[in-house]
């Protein structure tokens, strides 16, 4: 396609704000999916996204729209639109970052029910930062709940443009949508190249990438210069490794072979690389001998959130090996590796960009892998100074010294933006004040008629992680909307808390607490444990031990007479037999020191879940 008539655009919104229900309705109206074929959010793929209504990755797609009366600089004919959906939840901005890199325009989508909300802000600026041409629509205008006027003239306010530039559109009636298409043509212009397009000069940058057993890594790439065809030799220019163009194509949105790729245009190339850690985001794809320099690339993310993945047994240490390379070739923003646990044996640490990155990883490899896995409560990360002079950044609470042996800990901060309706403000302060944060100032936000404020806070991430979400969203009733990231490090006092199961700590359930809330920590975790452990066959202790001091203990009763359970009435010598033998057994257990505590899985992803 002849580059003037091409158009790459992504849709950016806080979570829920309608993003693929909209580009089901582009999708649609542009015939790219049959009317038949057709399913909600269907650019939704994966199982996981599937199941609770968000998207996880960023999915390109192409379509074609044949623009009927020239306007403007646009003239009339059929346009090759490149669209990416990217997701809204903040633990997957890495995502939107990157497909922001591929395209020139972006549909900034606003809730009419909703109003700006703190992603909106977030992924607005992410934009500008890309210098994409920003087009701002408010969506869901069928719903009896809009509030289409006050929700224009608060993005009006925030994009400091006339409300008449700004669009509605219903991705549940497709109203609008048409016109969208139009104003996307006309609004963004066409892509950019350095260079004429020339075979020669191939320039591809790669924002993303999927795995396959078959045909290895298939990199999702954005042709910024130049043109590509099967079977030609190229070079990823970070990486420095050579390969040969496997099959190409496009997005539709399932991959379809095409003969190139050009100048402008966004698609996939296979690799037929196995191992991973050779193709990585962000790299620039060139031909062999390529005079070009590469294109600026990503930076990594820093990962939120710490822990560490064991298998559940041993010999599964390979398979987890394996999952965990094949993973981090669909998924760029987790990073892991190798270490050693006295208790837990080997597995890996592992960063994560927060806690629902660390869930959907984990049910990942449990589903898609089939693996039983051990995973250590989350944990942020610290900078410890040692007695002995010693710093090292301690990743994992089980390996977080004892006090006696630290000189000072840092730990990073984040600066977060609350939007609120005002008459959440006086319940947000107070549980802003709890967890450690210094409201910095407010804003009043949007006309006087809605009534909002966004709140500028400066927290440790430890408090964030604290289950701050949940507490934020249930004194505003759900209205407040949270975005972060962050600053830098400061001095904290925490302190290593273990919890004790029939006198040994059990690794897993470690934690590093804020010293001066040791003992409600402490309390919490022995009664949250004290509820969903189950009974074992001996009166087993649950123990919250800090600072080599007991905080907290509960005592777990016995497991009754489940031996005689299956005797129905009768013979009550053969039960107090059976009773005896159990007696016994219990009885060589508990001086083997410890009985065999058995912890079934469910327990650990429940202790998993910090701070609730
Ligand atoms: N009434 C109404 N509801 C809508 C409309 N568009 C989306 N919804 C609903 O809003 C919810 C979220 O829609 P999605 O399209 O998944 O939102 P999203 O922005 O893609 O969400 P994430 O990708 O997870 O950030 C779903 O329950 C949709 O049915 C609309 O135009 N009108
Ligand atoms: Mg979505």
């Amino acid at each position: 396609m002849e580059i003037s008539r091409i158009r790459n655009f992504s849709i950016i919104a806080h979570i829920d704000h309608g993003k693929s229900t909209l580009a089901d309705r582009l999708l649609e109206i542009t015939g790219t999916i049959e009317k038949r074929k057709m399913q909600e959010q269907v650019l939704d793929s994966m199982e996981l996204e599937r199941e609770r209504g968000i998207t996880i990755k960023m999915q390109p797609v192409r379509m074609k729209y044949m623009l009927k009366e020239s306007a403007g600089q646009a003239k009339a004919g059929e346009y090759e639109m490149n669209l990416i959906d990217t997701p809204g939840h903040i633990d997957f901005s890495y995502e939107v970052s990157r497909a922001l890199k591929a395209v020139e325009g972006s549909i900034l989508l606003v809730d009419a029910t909703q109003g700006v909300q703190a992603q909106t802000l977030t992924t607005l600026n992410m934009a500008r930062d890309s210098g994409l041409v920003i087009i701002p629509v408010v969506s869901k205008i069928d719903s009896p709940l809009a509030r289409i006027d006050d929700v224009k003239a608060e993005i009006s306010q925030l994009l400091n443009i006339p409300e008449d530039t700004i669009l509605g559109v219903s991705g549940k009636t497709g109203e609008g949508v048409p016109e969208l298409l139009e104003e996307i043509i006309k609004r963004v212009p066409p892509p950019r190249t350095e260079i004429e397009a020339n075979a020669k000069d191939l320039r591809a940058l790669v924002f993303d990438f999927s795995y396959s057993n078959h045909r290895g890594v298939t990199v999702y790439v954005r042709v910024m210069d130049g043109s590509v065809k099967k079977g030609d030799t190229l070079l990823f220019r970070v990486a420095g490794q050579k390969f040969i163009a496997g099959e190409l194509g496009i997005f539709s949105p399932q991959e379809m072979p095409t003969d190139t790729l050009s100048a402008g245009e966004i698609g996939y190339i296979v690799t037929g690389i196995k191992e991973p850690g050779v193709a990585s985001v962000g790299d620039t794809i060139t031909t062999e001998r390529s005079a070009l320099h590469p294109l600026p690339g990503y930076m990594r993310p820093s990962p939120m959130v710490c822990a560490s993945i064991y298998p559940e047994s041993q010999d599964n240490l390979m398979l987890l090996r394996q999952a965990l390379g094949r993973l981090s070739l669909s998924d760029s923003a987790f990073t892991y590796e190798e270490e050693s646990s006295g208790t837990l044996g080997r597995g890996f640490r592992c960063g994560f960009l927060g806690m629902l990155h660390l869930e959907i990883i984990t049910e990942r490899l449990r589903r898609e892998f089939n693996l039983e896995l051990v995973v250590t409560t989350p944990s942020i990360t610290y900078a410890v100074t040692y007695r002995n002079g010693k710093k090292e950044i301690v990743y994992s609470p089980p390996l977080f010294p004892d006090d006696g042996e630290i000189v000072s800990v840092e730990e990073p901060w984040v600066r977060l933006k609350i939007i609120t309706p005002n008459e959440y403000i006086g319940p947000l302060t107070q549980v802003i004040f709890e967890h450690e944060g210094n409201a910095d100032h407010m804003d009043t936000f949007g006309e006087s008629s809605s009534n909002r404020t966004a709140i500028t806070v400066d927290m440790p991430l430890r408090e964030l992680m604290r289950n701050f979400f949940d507490e934020v969203k249930s004194v505003s009733s759900g209205y407040a909307s949270i975005s972060y990231a962050q600053t830098g490090m400061k001095p904290a006092d925490v302190t290593r808390l273990d919890i004790l199961i029939a006198e040994e700590v059990v690794p897993a359930f470690s934690r590093v607490v804020a010293r001066n809330k040791a003992y409600d920590e402490a309390e919490q975790a022995v009664e949250k444990l004290y509820t969903i452990l189950p009974k074992q066959l001996f009166v087993t202790k649950i123990q919250g031990r800090a600072g080599g001091r007991i905080l907290s203990s509960r005592t777990l009763a016995a497991l009754k007479k489940t031996v005689t359970a299956h005797l129905s009435g009768g013979d009550i010598s053969r039960k107090k037999k059976l009773w005896n033998i159990q007696k016994e057994g219990k009885k060589r257990m508990m001086e083997r020191g410890r009985g065999n505590v058995n912890i079934p899985q469910d327990v650990f992803v429940k202790m998993m879940r910090m701070g609730e």
